[in-house]
């Protein structure tokens, strides 16, 4: 007994360190009950609670960024469904009406329903200060100075032709105030909301990482609170305190603590892909051991290798419904020069368009959301802007061959591996 007394006494201090990293999630709130500021709970929206002192009250004209068109669906009358706006069959988009890809305008959610439109790009051109400028992103990245073709293309890894299998369209922009960004939130919520309601799936160009909280906003009324994850990608946590910094109740660099704190999302939900920079704040790494939260620092893909590491990630995640939020600069500077906050050691583009294949075959992606580039700050060549729009067409690819029932995240199609045949 005596001999095996060491060993039963070992596992004392491993329980109990089992214990501290088990997740500690907030009590899930009862939405449904509560009333509604401008269409969403109350509670989601904080800084319209007049009654806190910390409440910035407003002159009552402040929200005129924010009034639609009367005449959105009745002028030009029109039926209903996707409009297609180019003049001509073979166009490249150099020449072309500048939206994504060159593709159709929707407007409106029940555009989006005749539609049978699977996903459905919106932009969301919002900055901030330390974000310089990515208020122009949304609208740059309808003009790629690419060899492109409106409404076409082809992935070399799926062999398949994605507009032709996936319903996709240009939602316009979700219109922010250029200095009211919490006020924001909740009218890029309803943009992203008219969306979800149409049974599509937003894919959102940012703007700067604050259009987050916009998203868990829209995703959390959508689906219900903790019943999505987010997965991360990021150099930086984005985990401070809200309430704390910048004297804002949230912010992109507080989105997901504040959806933590508000019950939305549990913390093993939140995964953080590929952190590292010269500039974390041990509070909010301590936040992530405490909780409990799915974080893998780039310390880990080096050491134990990309692929390893990234298997990792894809088996924790799978089954659960997914929100990708990519900050650019996880990407490595080298790749993604326009970045607001650009760390080096960062991930390749062909890694990140593995990771992004990868969970749009295994998982049920509800957004997406590219967000963080700066045009102001990209090289004349414009890479971060071909970049994310690459990266945007092979993820589209994947959930078309998604769509077509492929599900293995490592999948490539066989006709582009012929030559190994011994
Ligand atoms: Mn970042």
């Amino acid at each position: 007994m005596k001999k095996h007394l060491h060993k039963i006494l070992s596992v004392f201090p491993l329980l109990f360190l089992v214990a501290l990293v088990e997740a500690q999630d907030n009590p899930k709130p009862d939405l449904d009950s509560e009333t509604k500021i401008d269409g969403l709970p109350a509670s989601m929206q904080p800084w319209r609670d007049k009654d806190n002192p910390n409440v910035q009250l407003l002159d009552p004209g402040w929200n005129y960024y924010y009034k639609r068109r009367e005449m959105i669906k009745d002028n030009p009358k029109r039926e209903a469904g996707p409009i297609d706006l180019q003049r001509y069959q073979v166009v490249p988009t150099k020449h072309a009406f500048p939206t994504y890809f060159g593709l159709p305008i929707a407007m409106t959610t029940e555009d989006l329903k005749v539609g049978k439109v699977d996903v459905a790009i919106v932009g969301a051109p919002s900055h901030f200060n330390p974000s310089e400028g990515t208020g122009w992103a949304a609208n740059q990245l309808r003009f790629i100075r690419n060899y492109d073709f409106a409404g076409a293309g082809h992935d070399m890894w799926f062999n398949n032709h994605y507009f032709d299998i996936l319903n996709v369209v240009d939602y316009g922009n979700a219109n922010a105030h250029p200095s009211l960004m919490m006020q924001n939130f909740a009218n890029q919520a309803l943009v992203f909301k008219e969306i979800l309601d149409a049974g599509s799936m937003p894919m959102v160009i940012g703007g700067e990482h604050g259009t987050q909280v916009a998203s868990l906003m829209a995703l959390v009324d959508h689906y219900g609170p903790q019943n999505f994850a987010v997965v991360h990608f990021d150099a930086h946590t984005d985990l401070a305190a809200p309430n704390g910094r910048l004297g804002m109740f949230t912010h992109g660099g507080a989105a997901r603590r504040f959806a933590h704190e508000q019950g939305w999302l549990k913390a093993e939900d939140m995964y953080d892909i590929g952190l590292r920079g010269a500039y974390e704040s041990v509070e909010r790494m301590t936040f992530m051991w405490e909780k409990g939260t799915q974080y893998y620092f780039m310390p880990q893909f080096e050491r134990d290798g990309f692929e390893v590491t990234w298997d990792k990630v894809l088996k924790s995640v799978k089954g659960k419904k997914i929100y990708i939020s990519i900050d650019m600069d996880v990407l490595d500077p080298a790749h993604v020069p326009g970045v607001s906050n650009p760390e080096i050691g960062g991930f390749t583009t062909l890694q990140l368009m593995k990771m992004l294949r990868g969970l749009a075959l295994q998982n049920e992606v509800v957004l997406i959301d590219f967000v963080e580039y700066s045009p102001l700050l990209d090289d004349r060549r414009y890479n971060t802007a071909n970049t994310i729009s690459r990266l945007m067409r092979h993820f589209l690819a994947a959930l078309a061959a998604r769509k077509q029932g492929i599900t293995d995240p490592h999948y490539v199609s066989p006709e582009m591996l012929k030559n190994n045949k011994k």
